[in-house]
């Protein structure tokens, strides 16, 4: 037959062209080769198969000449490339098959990739995802970013503690990237401005930076799913100008000239590993206009390329800002415009606020980024000139609309002049922009009714939510494919880009017949989990016991300390009442925390000496179970979300401003314990009241109670178990004997509480216990499970992209049917 012919040449020429890469470009035997370098020679393999996508993407985009979108994020989560391309090549099985007459296992192999851990958390990782839907959706678009040499760091834990290590993740090269030589770019650093008169007796601003460093551009295929459409991904990493300074060599300063080049590449050395706090840092705000300035270039490069006149630059690109982090490439297209081309002020306002988009990620106050002004002043002297011009303008014009209200004009200000004098890149941002947005329905409500309420008055009509998404690929294909075969023989494969598809899932909801398979499928993924579990911690866990999941940054207002108070609470039952039996759990830990965020990390601890406890106490009988997963990340998600028959989204209300493991978890058929905060708002009306645990009080209720004067010593004192718990970790009984431990964390909730778990126990507590009574019900939690991941349509990436394909961008979608 047709068809298996051509199986088995895919099959013969991916066997063939992995042993050409590993003799020619590996230079290695089968034989004398390590599993590694074995990984190194399929992945050339795979990026050969994708670049010839990429050539004809190229082609084919110069003909359409649509609008292309540009993505501009510090931060790209990528995750592993090899077993993803092979995806979308459909290449998955003949790949396995080809290794396999080799005598060699694909899994093995692809365990190798080091994973590109450009991000934090969140915001990279939905950059991540919304590459893969433009991909699939056909959408021409670059993203820019930062090519970190060492990227979110590697987790270890010694003694229940958290300790951050290197990730060199490039250390054994990169076969993903490609470096393009013919587009690098300089960047200016601090200096002057001076005013000269150009050849036209004209008297104008001239910027003579202090210091200057090279861009050179990494490109990363993104392939589309089924597609022939490869985006590109290109990431900057910073050079010294000249790498080796003769001038300085024949003077005889050669440790000058080398220490020169030291400077200038630590600007792309390594990730900010802080999230949602702002490290005022001057090497932050370097990487940022880096990155930005290089893009910026190459945008106008490839403008002209296109031969269109820079008049016209809105209408050939639309830019994303993903958060404040980009938001200086307002300034920087301004002065371009201006300085470098020639616009006058006016001409150049109309190409460039018609040119961003803005896209907030956190309500948080204190992540809100702001330059103090001197920094600025000393690192991008004329970007600052450039703001102070914008901001007069706008304060201007703001002060005719709202009759001289200077409260209202202090507060619009994008200079802060409480304490220290500071440049505001969210005020910056939303100026500059023609479209504002939130990433859910609560948390755009709350930057337009509170965050960002001035400018919302202001302009409501640039302001829009994008609920996130995620790319079901991955998060569901990639990672879970026992659950996605039965998917596909049950309603066919059309949800694999169309999500609303798994619709007809429903229809299966009442059917024991599915149910037991659908049953045992989450069972075997179970098992898997369990196995990894067991070989990295040494922790025996029962995969029959309700998984209970909660990974994610580490973070007070995300409260991995509810869900330990709650684990312990638990515990002191079961040593109170002897016997005492209760639905089997294991609960699952996993992220990290800032280096420098000591209150995060003393919860990872606590969540190590909570494991200690209840592992090791017999009374416990097995049926508590907790563990820690050291080193979270992208693979290791894709491990544990598909494992999960319990997400916990336990947040304070009104502080995640999406989520998106939430989405993750629904689509692998966990069922959600969550408040009414961020997403989870969404997911439950998706999914039904029914199908979701809701505890906790709302956004308006938790405002009301701080301002009201909260006491978090009463609900200590009204709690007999709670008094116990946070008793018990104040006397020693949970980290033996030492008082000491967690003083601070005790101290804080009794008399703080700024994130109001106190409050929320009671709720929790409760409706964990009816959690727990509902997984005894199988039947019922099959039907739970199954309408979770029937009703996730929603959350696929690809409908967020439309939607901002449709609003923001205005760009079209390429229709697959
Ligand atoms: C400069 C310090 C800093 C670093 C990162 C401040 C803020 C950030 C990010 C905005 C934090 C982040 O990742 N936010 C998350 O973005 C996700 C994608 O929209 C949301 O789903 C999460 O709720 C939000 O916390």
């Amino acid at each position: 037959m047709p068809v298996e012919k051509q199986a088995g040449e895919a099959q013969t020429s991916i066997r063939a062209a992995f042993l050409n890469h590993l003799t020619h470009t590996i230079g290695r035997t089968l034989e004398n080769s390590t599993p590694l370098e074995q990984y190194r020679a399929l992945a050339h393999t795979v990026r050969d198969l994708v670049m010839e996508h990429w050539i004809t993407t190229v082609n084919s985009y110069r003909d359409r000449d649509l609008r292309i979108v540009s993505y501009l994020s510090a931060e790209f989560l990528l995750g592993p490339h090899l077993p993803n391309n092979l995806q979308n090549l459909g290449l998955t099985q003949d790949c396995t098959a080809a290794l396999s007459t080799l005598g060699l296992n694909f899994s093995e192999i692809a365990v190798q990739e080091p994973e590109p851990g450009l991000g934090n958390g969140g915001l990279g990782r939905l950059a991540a995802c919304f590459m893969d839907s433009l991909a699939t959706l056909q959408v021409p678009a670059i993203g820019y970013g930062i090519r970190y040499e060492f990227g979110m760091f590697r987790q270890e834990i010694r003694d229940g503690w958290q300790v951050e290590r290197t990730d060199k993740w490039l250390q054994f090269g990169n076969p993903w990237e490609i470096p393009a030589s013919d587009a690098c770019f300089s960047v200016g650093y601090g200096g002057t401005v001076e005013m000269v008169t150009d050849e036209s007796g004209r008297l104008r601003p001239l910027w003579k930076p202090g210091q200057c460093v090279r861009g050179v551009p990494y490109d990363t295929p993104i392939s589309g799913y089924q597609t022939n459409t490869v985006n590109r991904l290109r990431l900057w990493k910073a050079e010294a100008i000249e790498s080796f300074d003769f001038q300085a060599f024949d003077t005889g300063d050669y440790m000058g000239a080398v220490r020169e080049k030291l400077v200038s590449e630590t600007i792309t050395k390594v990730l900010y590993p802080s999230d949602d706090t702002p490290e005022g840092k001057r090497l932050r705000l370097q990487q940022q206009y880096f990155f930005v300035a290089c893009s910026l270039q190459d945008m106008i490069r490839i403008h002209g390329v296109r031969q269109r006149p820079l008049n016209e630059f809105h209408l050939k690109w639309s830019v994303q800002l993903n958060d404040t982090h980009p938001s200086i490439g307002i300034a920087e297209l301004m002065r371009l415009l201006m300085d470098v081309h020639d616009f006058g002020w006016d001409e150049a306002w109309e190409v460039t606020h018609k040119t961003f988009g803005y896209t907030n990620h956190t309500l948080l106050p204190e992540a809100l980024e702001r330059w103090s002004l001197p920094l600025f002043a000393e690192l991008l002297p004329r970007h600052l000139q450039i703001i102070f011009e914008i901001n007069r303008r706008f304060l201007d014009d703001m002060r005719q609309r709202f009759l001289n209200d200077d409260e209202k004009m202090r507060r619009m200000s994008l200079i802060g002049e409480e304490g220290e004098r500071s440049v505001r890149m969210a005020n910056l941002a939303v100026v500059g922009s023609k479209a504002v947005n939130g990433v859910a329905e609560l948390h755009t409500e709350l930057l337009e009714e509170e965050t960002l309420h001035d400018f919302y008055e202001a302009f409501p009509k640039r302001f829009s939510n994008k609920t996130n998404g995620v790319t079901p690929r991955r998060w569901l294909m990639l990672c879970n494919p026992a659950l996605a075969g039965l998917i596909n023989e049950s309603i066919g494969t059309k949800w694999h880009t169309e999500l609303d598809e798994l619709r007809g899932l429903e229809k299966f909801a009442g059917d024991q017949g599915f149910l037991d398979r659908w049953e045992k499928t989450q069972h075997a993924t179970k098992a898997e989990l369990a196995k990894y579990i067991q070989s990295t911690t040494g922790i025996a866990v029962d995969p029959a016991s309700m998984f209970d999941a909660q990974v994610k940054r580490i973070h007070e207002y995300k409260r991995q300390h509810l869900n330990a108070l709650h684990i312990l609470s638990l515990y002191c039952q079961i040593k109170a009442q002897s016997g005492l039996t209760m639905t089997p759990r294991t609960f699952i830990f996993g992220g990290k925390a800032a280096p420098s965020y000591k209150m995060a990390k003393l919860i990872i601890k606590l969540i190590h000496s909570v494991a200690d406890v209840v592992n090791n106490d017999p009374d416990v009988r097995g049926q508590l179970k907790v563990v820690f997963l050291a080193d979270y990340s992208v693979s290791l998600g894709q491990r544990v979300y598909p494992a999960a028959d319990l997400a916990e989204q336990i947040s304070t209300a009104g502080k995640e401003a999406s989520g998106t493991g939430c989405m993750k978890f629904q689509m692998n058929g966990a069922v959600t314990i969550g408040t009414l905060d961020g997403a989870n708002i969404e997911i439950r009306k998706e999914a039904g009241e029914e199908n979701f645990f809701l505890f906790g009080l709302t956004a308006p209720q938790i405002g009301d109670l701080q301002r009201g004067g909260y006491r978090p010593r009463d609900f200590y004192e009204r709690n007999p178990l709670l008094r116990e718990v946070i008793d018990g970790l104040q006397n020693g009984r949970f980290s033996n004997g030492d008082r000491a431990l967690f003083a601070p964390l005790v101290s804080d909730l009794l008399d703080r509480d700024s994130y109001m778990l106190l409050a929320d126990f009671d709720s929790y507590s409760t409706v964990q216990e009816e959690v727990g009574r509902a997984y005894g019900d199988s039947p019922r939690w099959g039907r739970m499970s199954v309408l979770n991941t029937a009703r996730s349509g929603k959350f696929s990436s690809d409908r967020t992209i439309r939607e901002y394909c449709r609003d923001i961008w205005d760009v079209p979608v390429m229709s697959r049917t």
